[in-house]
């Protein structure tokens, strides 16, 4: 109804009273999920943390202070609230509190700097910014200051820390909940999630709480969660993947732990997974790659470890298989976007398709279309683009109708700019992205596919391919590699050879080869293909 935030375009009617009918929708909100909890459990550990433990019962009751507290200071439901908060129970606290009074956290990732943050206060005119004192070396107090000179609607900072002069102690924002005012409605948006995308601004994805409760209860049960599970978020809790597939939200949902990890380092993670007997966490594929290289060197028993989900990016086929032996734990690879759709193999499927695809669809009613350039579905096994809707795909971001007008189809796919494939049984496979593939004198190198056949080189760790541009082709392929040895780097003709021994026709050979120490990669591990094209377009120059 029109009472809903502006700027968002949501499910028509039908399609709600289908979801609904369909038991997705339950009619309730984040706020009310989590009073539910804590009755049922109130002496269960909800958080674990560097602070230290919290209860369900106490989860509750300080998200019942804060929303309070925020009340007071005139945040209002609906107000848009950033949060750049670190893997912290304060994190869960404050998305618990503004989901109570119905105000919309805009959930940042603490690398996100003036760039990103004054772009996200604009674009949302965020009334309050929640940062913590200092991360990682970085003062977010002194961002927040820049931030707040240049965004009008911005009244107040909330450090979690040490305030400094011109902001508020996120602690003092505390007050009797007696007075709250009635909260949210189970269709309005609950959080606004960052987009992932590797070029251009962030944009803004709507969910609402009824979508993100089904998607965190629902992933929870593909992954099998009890309440004697114990999920370490590694990933930035901003993300969706660590948040509510299943992530925090999910364990919680059926009575779990949550305990929250600074980073994913081995330091960081491993003694952690020991100390809390961590049964499942998730990661992107380079942290899969690390943890397998560190894991037999590395002191500890973290045999408690039963899953480990990866998604966020392709998973080469060689490193899945070997993970679950390594780690002594099962392996999931998760094909999902902030926007929707999630992906998962699932605990029957065979070792073929959990090393090979990225999973199916996580709902009965997620819809699934392949097309190619023109907008057809292309015959089954084909690759094309994946265009989703369904009970947790938005139908718009956020205030951005331009945009939308192109990202979704007129009957509300979603246009993820995913190339797949998908087997009879139903798994797709990610293949690589639309804009990604290198147009070599017309024929259409697709990046995302070279990479796979790369990195089952023994010689190379990790790959991305890259045009780089060229007076007669128009666009050359172009291979950088991390080599698996830095004193033993493949050569042009080495990779040649094995690629074309793998079946790859000629005309997608890369053109250049170039050795790195490493990849340089987004906040959350995807390779970051714009910063790798800006440096190797120098290199190619100088
Ligand atoms: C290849 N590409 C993948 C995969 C995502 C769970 C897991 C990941 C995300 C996520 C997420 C991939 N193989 N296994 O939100 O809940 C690429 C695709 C996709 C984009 C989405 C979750 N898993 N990708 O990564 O919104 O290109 O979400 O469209 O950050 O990452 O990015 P993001």
């Amino acid at each position: 109804g029109s009472d809903l935030l502006d700027g968002c375009t949501m499910w028509p009617a039908d399609a709600a009273a289908r979801y609904r009918a369909a038991g997705y929708w339950r009619g309730d909100t984040l706020g009310e999920l989590l009073r539910a909890w804590a009755l049922q459990w109130p002496e269960r550990t909800a958080l674990v943390d560097d602070a230290g433990r919290t209860t369900f019962a106490e989860l509750d009751r300080r998200a019942d202070r804060t929303a309070a507290g925020f009340a007071r200071l005139g945040i209002r439901p609906r107000d848009r609230v950033l949060v750049q908060l670190p893997n912290t129970a304060d994190f869960v606290v404050v998305l618990f509190a503004l989901a109570r009074l119905g105000a919309v956290p805009a959930l940042c990732l603490p690398a996100h700097r003036a760039h990103e943050i004054g772009h996200l206060a604009e674009l949302s005119e965020a009334v309050a910014y929640v940062v913590p004192d200092t991360h990682a070396g970085f003062d977010h107090r002194a961002l927040a200051g820049e931030i707040r000179k240049r965004v009008p609607s911005l009244r107040h900072v909330l450090v979690a820390g040490e305030p400094g002069p011109d902001a508020l102690a996120l602690a003092s924002v505390d007050a009797d909940p007696a007075g709250l005012p009635p909260g949210p409605r189970p269709d309005d948006v609950a959080l606004l999630l960052v987009s992932g995308g590797t070029t251009g601004l962030p944009k803004l994805i709507p969910r609402t709480h009824d979508d993100y409760a089904y998607n965190a209860r629902t992933s929870a049960g593909v992954c099998e969660l009890t309440p004697e599970d114990v999920y370490l978020a590694v990933l930035p809790v901003a993300h969706n993947f660590p948040l509510a597939c299943p992530g925090i939200l999910g364990i919680l949902g059926v009575g779990g732990t949550a305990v929250l990890a600074s980073g994913p380092s081995p330091d960081a993670a491993f003694p952690l997974m020991e100390r809390e007997k961590v049964t499942v966490t998730a990661v992107v594929p380079p942290i899969a790659d690390l943890w397998s290289q560190m894991w037999e060197w590395e002191p500890g028993d973290r045999s408690a470890l039963r899953l480990i989900q990866v998604g966020g990016a392709r998973l080469p086929a060689a490193l899945a298989r070997e993970l679950g032996p390594g780690l002594g734990c099962r392996v999931q690879q998760v094909f999902g976007m902030a926007e929707g759709l999630l992906n998962y193999t699932r605990t029957e499927d065979g070792d073929d398709l959990v090393a090979e695809t990225q999973g199916r669809p996580l709902s009965p009613d997620d819809e699934v279309r392949i097309v190619d350039g023109g907008g057809a579905d292309v015959t089954d096994g084909e690759i094309g683009e994946l265009l989703t809707r369904g009970p947790y795909t938005i139908r718009g971001y956020y205030r951005v109708p331009e945009h939308n007008a192109n990202a979704f189809t007129p009957d509300g796919y979603y246009r993820s700019g995913d190339l797949v494939r998908r087997l009879p049984s139903g798994h797709l496979v990610v293949e690589g992205r639309v804009k990604e593939v290198v147009n070599r004198g017309g024929e259409g190198v697709p990046a995302g596919e070279l990479e796979e056949h790369l990195a089952a080189h023994p010689k190379i760790r990790q790959a991305a391919v890259i045009p780089l541009p060229d007076k007669v082709l128009g666009e050359r392929v172009c291979a950088v590699v991390v080599p698996t040895d830095p004193a033993d780097p493949p050569t042009l003709p080495d990779v040649k050879t094995f690629l074309t021994t793998a079946g790859l026709a000629p005309y997608k050979m890369p053109d250049t080869l170039r050795i790195a120490p490493d990849l340089p990669r987004t906040p959350v591990g995807k390779i970051d293909k714009r910063t790798l094209a800006e440096s190797a377009g120098e290199s190619a120059a100088g």
